[in-house]
């Protein structure tokens, strides 16, 4: 069902070749990871849901892929944190950035940013990804990705952002470069965040940003590896109740 969410947006024109190809590396690493979300992806949600509720300008930022995943999750969060939203394409035309916008207010986004005002850029930044709203990602202090390519996430974090992202590989570079990475599928990362939101809004600043303080990128994502690695022994030692057998040798 998945996999035929991001077919409907490629053939509604949304969707880039290149989101199919990224879709199947994410699905490669659920696989290995079981396709379930994991307690190291949980201790970053409830990190990322501490600094959404803490900033003071946070900014969700939508490609293609996510548009067609998870439009109608991006703005139930944007909704419980105040976030703006803005379409931010690597391969950006102008007809897909209107396309996408569509798909947001159709799942209730009241407003979309980065379609007529993508007019201020990123520094040092040279794909259309560049380009993004004065009043959205620009003055965020804090921005959510997803699918995210390396060097936007550095840049961003160069110009001083926090940067939550979600990306299944744990090793990418935007997985390496963000301040909370959140090992997981979109489609399951964005409503947990939402989960979390609920559970810690009614707590104090002090108590927010001490979850904030405690949290170790690095660490987490050293778990996942392990988790990863555990995770492919245990498959290895129960091998022969997994492959096929007819009976014979
Ligand atoms: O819509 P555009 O023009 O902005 O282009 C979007 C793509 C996805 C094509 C572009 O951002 C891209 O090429 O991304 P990358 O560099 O391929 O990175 C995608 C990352 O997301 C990879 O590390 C994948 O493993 C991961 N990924 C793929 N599907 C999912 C995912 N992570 C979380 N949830 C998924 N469903």
């Amino acid at each position: 069902m998945i996999r035929e969410r991001l077919v409907k947006g490629f053939k509604e024109g949304y969707v880039v070749p290149q989101g199919l190809i990224a879709h199947g590396r994410g699905e490669c690493f659920d696989y290995i990871i079981g396709e379930r979300t994991i307690e190291p992806a949980l201790k970053a949600i409830e990190a990322a849901a501490a600094t959404l509720l803490l900033a003071k300008h946070p900014v969700i930022s939508v490609n293609g892929n996510v548009a067609a995943l998870a439009a109608e999750e991006v703005v139930k969060l944007a909704r419980k944190v105040n976030a703006k939203i803005e379409v931010n394409l690597f391969y950006r035309t102008e007809e897909r950035v209107r396309k996408i916008a569509e798909v947001l207010r159709e799942s209730g986004a009241e407003e979309v940013l980065g379609v007529d005002d993508a007019v201020a850029t990123i520094p040092e930044l040279f794909s259309e990804r560049r380009r993004v709203s004065p009043r959205g990602i620009y003055v965020a202090d804090v921005v959510l990705v997803a699918l995210e390519d390396g060097d936007r996430t550095e840049a961003l974090r160069r110009m001083g952002k926090t940067v939550i992202a979600i990306d299944l590989n744990p090793l990418s570079r935007t997985s390496l470069a963000a301040s909370i990475t959140i090992v997981d599928n979109v489609v399951r990362a964005l409503p947990r965040i939402s989960e979390a939101v609920d559970g810690l809004k009614t707590r104090s600043r002090a108590e927010l940003e001490a979850i904030v303080r405690n949290y170790n990128n690095a660490k987490v994502l050293a778990e996942v590896l392990l988790h990863i690695e555990r995770r492919l022994r245990e498959l290895a030692e129960g091998i022969d109740k997994l492959v096929w057998s007819a009976g014979g040798p």
